[in-house]
C-alpha cells in the first residue's frame, strides 16, 4: 500500500510540476508540498519505522530513490527558471549616467604639515620617534633639569592628573598631560646609544589663557641629534635644510640667545619671512624675521639623567609649534580655529 502511495505521490507531482508557471515561488511551493519538512512524502517516511525489516528496506528504498529523484527535477527546474528570467534587456547597463558623488575625508592642516615634516626628515635619515601623552613629572621637568622649585616650571603650566590606585583610593600621583615634545628626549636616550637623530612629533598641553597664537592643546616637533661632535653649526645648518625644504624656498635661519634649563646654550629660534624674504612686511611686523620655537645644545645634565657619562657627548635639540609653520603656510590667522571642529575652516584644506 505504502508502494501505490509513492508511486502516486510521484505521478502526481510529475503532472502538476508540468503544469507550473515558470516562477520560483510556484516551485518553492511545490517543493514544500512534495519534500518539505511537513510534506506527505516526509511522513511516510517517517511511518517507515512501523515496518517489518524486510518491508522497511524495500519501501524505504523505493521511498529514497523517488524522493531523490524528486529533488533532482525539481533543482533542474530552479536552473531552467533562473535562465529564463534573464532578460538581457533588463540588465543593460547606461554607462553614461552620472555617478553617485561620494564625501570623502581629507587632512586637517596639522596633519599634511606632520607628513611634510617627516617626509622631509626621513629623508635626511632622521628616525621618527613618538611619546605618551600622558607623562610623569619625571620626563616632563625633571629629567629635563627643571626640579620642583624651578622657575621655569611656571612657565609650562599644565594639566596634572589624578590616579586610581587599587581602584579605591584617589591618590594624587605625580603625572600631567606633558607640556612639551621634549619630555621624550630622556626617556628614548635611556633605550639608545649615541650616535641618532630623532624627530618627535606630537600633541602638548598647557593651562593657558588662549590667544591667537596660543591654544591649550597644540603640536610641537622635538628634534634630538646626539654624538661625539654635534656642534651647534649642525643645528643651524639641519634647519636651514628643513625650512628651505618646508617652505620650498631658500630661508634663513637666525639663533638669539635664550634660557631653557635643558639646554645649554639656548636660543630663540627665528626664520627669514617667508612672505617678504626678509625685507619686512605685516607678517613679520616689519622685522623680517619670524619667531618659531626654542633651540639649543643638550644640556650635560639631561644626559645624566638618562645615563650617559658627562661629556662623552655632545647634541643639539629644538622644538618647534606645528601649528605655527601650518599657520604660516596656509596663512591662518587664530591658533584656535585647528582645533574648533569648525567644518568651514577644515573644508577648505
Ligand atoms: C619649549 O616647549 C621647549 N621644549 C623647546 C625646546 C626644545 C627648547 C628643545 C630647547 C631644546 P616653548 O615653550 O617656547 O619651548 O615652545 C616651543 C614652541 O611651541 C613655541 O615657539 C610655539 O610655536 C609652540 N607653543 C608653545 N606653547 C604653545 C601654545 N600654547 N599654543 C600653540 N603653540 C605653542
Amino acid at each position: 500500500m505504502l508502494k501505490e502511495k509513492i508511486e502516486n505521490l510521484k505521478k502526481q507531482f510529475l503532472a502538476e510540476i508540468e503544469k507550473i508557471k515558470p516562477s520560483d515561488k510556484a516551485l518553492f511551493e511545490l517543493e514544500k508540498k512534495y519534500v518539505g519538512r511537513k510534506s506527505e512524502f516526509i511522513a511516510i517516511l517517517k511511518s517507515l519505522k512501523n515496518l517489518t525489516p524486510e518491508e522497511k528496506k524495500k519501501i524505504g528504498e523505493l521511498a529514497n530513490v523517488t524522493k531523490n529523484q524528486i529533488w533532482e527535477i525539481i533543482k533542474n527546474k530552479h536552473a531552467e527558471i533562473s535562465e529564463s528570467s534573464f532578460d538581457a534587456k533588463k540588465e543593460e547597463i547606461d554607462v553614461t549616467i552620472p555617478g553617485k558623488k561620494k564625501s570623502v575625508g581629507h587632512w586637517n592642516p596639522i596633519s599634511l604639515v606632520r607628513h611634510d615634516i617627516e617626509n622631509i626628515f626621513t629623508s635626511m635619515g632622521y628616525e621618527i620617534i613618538e611619546g605618551p601623552e600622558v607623562e610623569t613629572e619625571w620626563y616632563n621637568f625633571d629629567a629635563l633639569n627643571i626640579p620642583a622649585d624651578h622657575p621655569a616650571r611656571d612657565m609650562q603650566d599644565t594639566f596634572w592628573i589624578r590616579q586610581k590606585i587599587n581602584n579605591k583610593n584617589l591618590k594624587e600621583e605625580s603625572l600631567s598631560m606633558r607640556s612639551q615634545t621634549s619630555a621624550v628626549q630622556a626617556r628614548y636616550m635611556e633605550k639608545n646609544k649615541p650616535p641618532f637623530r630623532i624627530i618627535v612629533p606630537g600633541k602638548c598641553f598647557r593651562r593657558e589663557a588662549t590667544d591667537t597664537t596660543h591654544d591649550h592643546t597644540f603640536y610641537q616637533f622635538e628634534a634630538l641629534v646626539v654624538g661625539e661632535k654635534i656642534n651647534v653649526g649642525n643645528l643651524k645648518f639641519t634647519a636651514k635644510e628643513f625650512f628651505s625644504a618646508f617652505f620650498k624656498q631658500d630661508v634663513n635661519v637666525r639663533l638669539r640667545p635664550s634660557y631653557f634649563p635643558f639646554t645649554e646654550p639656548s636660543f630663540e629660534f627665528d626664520i627669514s619671512c617667508t612672505v617678504c624674504g626678509g625685507s619686512g612686511c605685516r607678517t613679520c611686523k616689519g622685522g623680517g624675521w619670524l619667531e618659531l620655537g626654542g633651540a639649543g645644545m643638550v644640556n650635560q645634565n639631561v644626559f645624566a639623567s638618562a645615563g650617559y657619562l658627562r661629556n662623552k657627548y655632545q647634541g643639539f635639540a629644538w622644538g618647534f609649534g606645528l601649528e605655527r609653520l601650518a599657520m604660516m603656510k596656509y596663512k591662518i590667522d587664530d591658533v584656535r580655529l585647528f582645533h574648533s571642529g569648525d567644518l568651514r575652516f577644515v573644508k577648505q584644506f
